[in-house]
């Protein structure tokens, strides 16, 4: 499959991985639009937030599990973060494999004006 995450997770392209378990993935995104920029992705290739459904609902909640945890570790937990989760064109989804950005380290600008 010709999934860019894919090959992360599997190695063929390195990444700065923070965060593995069995299911789940995190690495420094590449261009990263704050101090702090991971993705956390699921293991198991999923398109978009669409295609998440039965058997996968529980990899959304192991997410949010994890981008806690790397946010502690990163050291903004207190200061404060933000989820993002960008569904299809006009979300401004690019890769086509479900990822939620994990973002701070500075303060953000207010997503709605
Ligand atoms: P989006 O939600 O699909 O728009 O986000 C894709 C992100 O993946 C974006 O922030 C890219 O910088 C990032 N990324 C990456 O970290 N490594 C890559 O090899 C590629 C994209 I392609």
């Amino acid at each position: 499959m010709d999934c860019i995450f894919c090959k992360i997770i599997e190695g063929a392209i390195p990444s700065k991985i923070v965060f593995e378990n069995d299911r789940i993935v995190a690495f420094h995104d590449i261009q990263p639009a704050a101090p702090v920029h991971i993705l956390i992705i699921p293991k198991k290739h999923i398109p978009t937030m669409n295609d998440v459904a039965g058997e996968d609902d529980s990899v959304i909640a192991e997410l949010f599990a994890a981008a806690r945890q790397i946010a502690k570790e990163q050291g903004i937990a207190e200061s404060g973060y933000r989820l993002v989760n960008n569904v299809n064109k006009d979300g401004g989804q690019v890769v086509y494999h479900l990822h939620i950005h994990l973002l701070g380290g500075a303060k953000l600008s207010p997503l709605l004006g």
